[in-house]
């Protein structure tokens, strides 16, 4: 291995990354023009156990999407329908929760992620109600909850201001924020991808706010579609920027684009060596982030194991019922049992540890 890192390209890279020294935009531009793999997979598995050691992060948890009904109709998107669509559905609060009531019915689970669609019928109400009835009926649950989308849509809904709204939600009962909707900052990708989405300002701005009002939140960007490999490096530097000032981001899920059944399905989508690449780089660049998860529910669980050998400390959580990656086309089954994670994590050689939303520790196995 050290030959190989004395003959590389990056070796300069690499001695900056042994001195936990941080990398710059051109220097991230390198590695995502870089072939070496192995280096790339090196540096970022010394980050990773410089900073998490030798265990690796599990959640017990549960999706409630409310509605897939949105105005904004992303092409990226395969999840949000019309309202006249056939397969459109939007759950009433008492549908909302028997849904989570059943989701939750197993004691080990620990945490709702509720995202949804940006549907016109749904007054803020909804929101506030569906948080302080699940939080009054499941107190034990961590509701990580809405999308900087969502939220900013509550916002332009109300005409308050987001931290208004982020107070009020968090008097309902959200605990956290997870980390959709980031997509690409870059604006002329979103004008392809999302163009009804908000920009990087506003969502960049939803986090500083939720971090302001002492929330945690996440962080994720959408990879393998129409972005060049400058727009992901922009990407995470900003990412990395509202980190230094706010350090409210817990984790960043980079997220696989999957093509099948959204309006951009005559793109291939990220092949399994991109993936791998951008596990590393983000854990590389992201220097101020405590957590990389590879999201086996896009990236397979197969290779979400191999990650955590290429700067991933966490494979997210046992789900059960994802809905927006399979309706665009994911092959992923939509939920893995506890103990298939523990056997994943351990014949990695890593210590499983379940953990909550914050990243407690639930309970390890040595
Ligand atoms: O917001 C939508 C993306 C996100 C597609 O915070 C797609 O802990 C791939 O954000 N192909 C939802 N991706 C997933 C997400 C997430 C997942 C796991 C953990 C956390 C967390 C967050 O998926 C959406 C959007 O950015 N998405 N369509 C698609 N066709």
């Amino acid at each position: 291995m050290q030959a190989l890192i004395q003959q590389s390209s990056l070796s300069d890279i690499v001695s900056k990354v042994e001195a936990g020294e941080r990398l710059s935009r051109e220097e991230g531009i390198r590695l995502f023009e870089s072939e070496e793999l192995y280096t790339l997979g090196y540096m970022a598995d010394q980050v990773r156990r410089r900073k998490n050691g030798r265990v690796a992060y599990f959640v017990v948890n549960r999706h409630l999407n409310p509605t897939n009904v949105c105005y904004a109709r992303c092409k990226l998107c395969a999840y949000g329908v019309t309202k006249k669509d056939p397969d459109a559905y939007t759950y009433d609060l008492e549908e909302a929760l028997t849904k989570a009531r059943a989701a939750c019915a197993e004691d080990s689970i620990t945490e709702l992620h509720i995202v949804g669609g940006m549907n016109p019928a749904l007054p803020f109400e909804y929101y506030t109600d569906l948080l302080s009835s699940l939080k009054q009926e499941l107190p034990q649950i961590h509701l990580k909850a809405f999308t900087a989308v969502e939220i900013a849509w509550m916002a332009k809904l109300t005409r308050m201001s987001i931290p208004k709204v982020i107070e009020l939600l968090k008097e309902a009962g959200l605990d956290s924020l997870p980390g959709g909707g980031a997509e690409i900052f870059d604006p002329e990708v979103r004008e392809i991808i999302c163009d009804h989405k908000i920009d990087s300002t506003d969502w960049l701005d939803v986090h500083r706010a939720a971090h302001q009002a002492g929330l945690k939140s996440n962080a994720t960007m959408l990879y393998g579609h129409v972005e060049r490999i400058e727009h992901r490096v922009d990407h995470l530097l900003a990412l990395r920027e509202l980190q230094d000032e706010t350090g409210g981001f817990q984790a960043f899920i980079p997220l696989a684009f999957h093509p099948e059944n959204t309006a951009l399905d005559h793109l291939p989508g990220p092949t399994g060596f991109d993936d791998l690449r951008t596990v590393a780089i983000a854990r590389l660049l992201l220097d101020n982030f405590a957590h990389i998860k590879a999201y086996w529910i896009q990236i397979g669980l197969k290779l979400a194991q191999v990650s955590l050998h290429f700067g991933a400390d966490d494979i997210d959580g046992t789900i059960l019922e994802e809905k927006i990656t399979h309706a665009a086309g994911a092959t992923s089954s939509i939920g893995v049992p506890r103990n298939d994670l523990i056997g994943l994590i351990q014949q990695a050689g890593f210590i499983p540890v379940q953990r909550d939303t914050v990243y407690n520790e639930i309970r390890r196995w040595d």
